[in-house]
């Protein structure tokens, strides 16, 4: 490695989970940088099928140390729910190998109250289809300057004094849309105040000590670019840096140990929630899509949008991450489709001119026209192939197409869900 990051260059849920996992193999340490109880992965491991929203997929591994970065919004019950639910699938080891850093904020049952205020305020298409975990106001309450930070919760005068204040505010601005109880959710702070203790570390000293003993870093991304604050979809977007830039503040690295960053990508394209989706097909082909990919929120269950494959987005993608690889996933979900369609530009409907960057303004997005190449399907099962070679020459030529396309290597191609469904290039 040293320090190796995986970033979701789509709109999540690209498979980050499973290359973790199978990096997390070596890496000695795991960490989250940015987001918070959202961020579902699914991965499967010797057989077994594990759920993360906010701990890392190192945990898989007994060998790896875990991290909650300083750039995450932690929910202390979604952590104490998930290491249990890990236990009961007989992971033992889990609580001896997680860390939060102490300058993470706190995502509070109050947050997710706003949240749903805040999208019950929303008409229609302007909803954000949030997660409902309330991870918008606690990225607010934090660049407003009045979160709670983790090391305040043993500061219990302050923590349920800033609570008190939160609460009262967010009350006189919402009304009956605000349902909350304040005392019920410090009363259960008084229990994690007893249990806590032994997971806070100061965040920044523990990445500075990993980098400068060379030890190796994993940055496992959550959720993915084109739902970043500033250069996703907005507003349809998480409140977090989800890319680059992200895991380089929420967990103080330092850039000179970074020495590869791997843009996950789904074959096709997925999203869940609201907001613009060029190469949507709502058609038979998006409904296969879905059924075939099993495409379902891990967090919320919600079903998730499907369609094309869209390179401008990836370009776009790549102009902010600079990615040094790429992980294409899924590209077993294909295997029975007769064509296959790739959005390779848009068109402005007026003027006839072509597109091959990503605006900004998503009125006019939406005025565009898509352009697609169309490709020839494999159809036959990817699975069990071990090597780029043994692929159909129909698959090889769509990974070709996607490499020239973007001039980024694919370094992994993923043929299913479990750890062993890889290739490796
Ligand atoms: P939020 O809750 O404020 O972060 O929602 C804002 C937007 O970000 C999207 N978002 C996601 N999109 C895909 N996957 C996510 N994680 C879960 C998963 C989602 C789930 O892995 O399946 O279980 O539903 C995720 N998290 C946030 C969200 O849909 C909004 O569009
Ligand atoms: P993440 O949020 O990016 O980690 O992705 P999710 O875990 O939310 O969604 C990806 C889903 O696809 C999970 O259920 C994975 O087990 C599964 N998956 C990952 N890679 C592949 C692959 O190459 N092929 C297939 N069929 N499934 C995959
Ligand atoms: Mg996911």
């Amino acid at each position: 490695m040293p320090t190796t990051i995986i970033l979701g260059a789509q709109w999540g849920d690209e498979g980050k989970g499973k290359l973790s996992d199978i990096l997390c193999q070596k890496a000695q340490i795991c960490a989250r940088a940015a987001g918070g109880h959202n961020a579902g992965h699914s991965v499967v491991a010797n057989g077994v099928s594990y759920d993360f929203h906010l701990l890392p997929s190192g945990l898989i591994n007994a060998n790896c140390e875990n991290l909650i970065g300083s750039g995450v919004v932690v929910n202390v019950e979604a952590f104490f729910r998930e290491l249990n639910a890990l236990e009961e699938k007989g992971l033992k080891h889990v609580r001896e190998k997680i860390l939060i850093s102490d300058r993470a904020h706190v995502n509070l049952t109050l947050h997710a109250a706003v949240d749903r205020a805040e999208e019950a305020q929303l008409e229609g298409n302007k909803k954000i289809g949030t997660t409902g975990r309330g991870i918008g106001p606690s990225y607010a309450t934090k660049a407003s300057r009045k979160g709670v930070r983790i090391h305040e919760i043993f500061k219990e005068d302050v923590f349920d004094r800033k609570l008190r204040t939160l609460a009262e505010g967010y009350k006189k601005q919402f009304g009956d849309l605000f349902e909350y109880d304040v005392e019920e959710e410090i009363s259960r702070f008084r229990e994690y105040r007893k249990l806590l203790p032994r997971f806070v570390c100061d965040g920044p000293n523990f990445i500075d000590q990993a980098q400068k003993s060379g030890r190796d870093l994993l940055v496992e991304g959550a959720n993915a670019l084109m739902l970043d604050i500033d250069y996703g979809t907005y507003p349809y977007v998480t409140s977090s840096n989800t890319g680059f830039g992200g895991a380089v503040t929420g967990l103080a690295l330092d850039y000179k140990q970074i020495k590869e960053v791997i843009g996950v990508v789904k074959a096709y394209t997925t999203r869940v929630g609201g907001g613009p989706f060029k190469t949507e097909d709502l058609g038979e082909a998006g409904t296969k899509l879905q059924e075939i990919g099993r495409e379902w929120g891990v967090s919320t269950g919600r079903r998730r949008r499907c369609g094309w494959l869209d390179l401008v987005v990836l370009k776009y993608s790549q102009l902010i991450n600079n990615y040094t690889s790429w992980n294409l996933t899924k590209l077993d979900i294909l295997d029975s489709f007769p064509t296959i369609k790739v959005a390779v530009a848009y068109k402005d409907k007026e003027t006839g001119e072509i597109l091959e960057h990503f605006p900004a303004d998503l009125d006019y997005l939406d005025s565009l026209d898509v352009v697609y190449k169309e490709f020839e399907g494999w159809q036959t099962p990817i699975t069990a192939v071990k090597t780029f070679d043994a692929l159909p020459a129909q698959a090889k030529a769509y990974v070709k197409f996607i490499e020239e396309f973007t001039g980024i290597p694919v370094k992994w191609i993923g043929t299913g869900p479990a750890r062993d469904d890889m290739i490796y290039l």
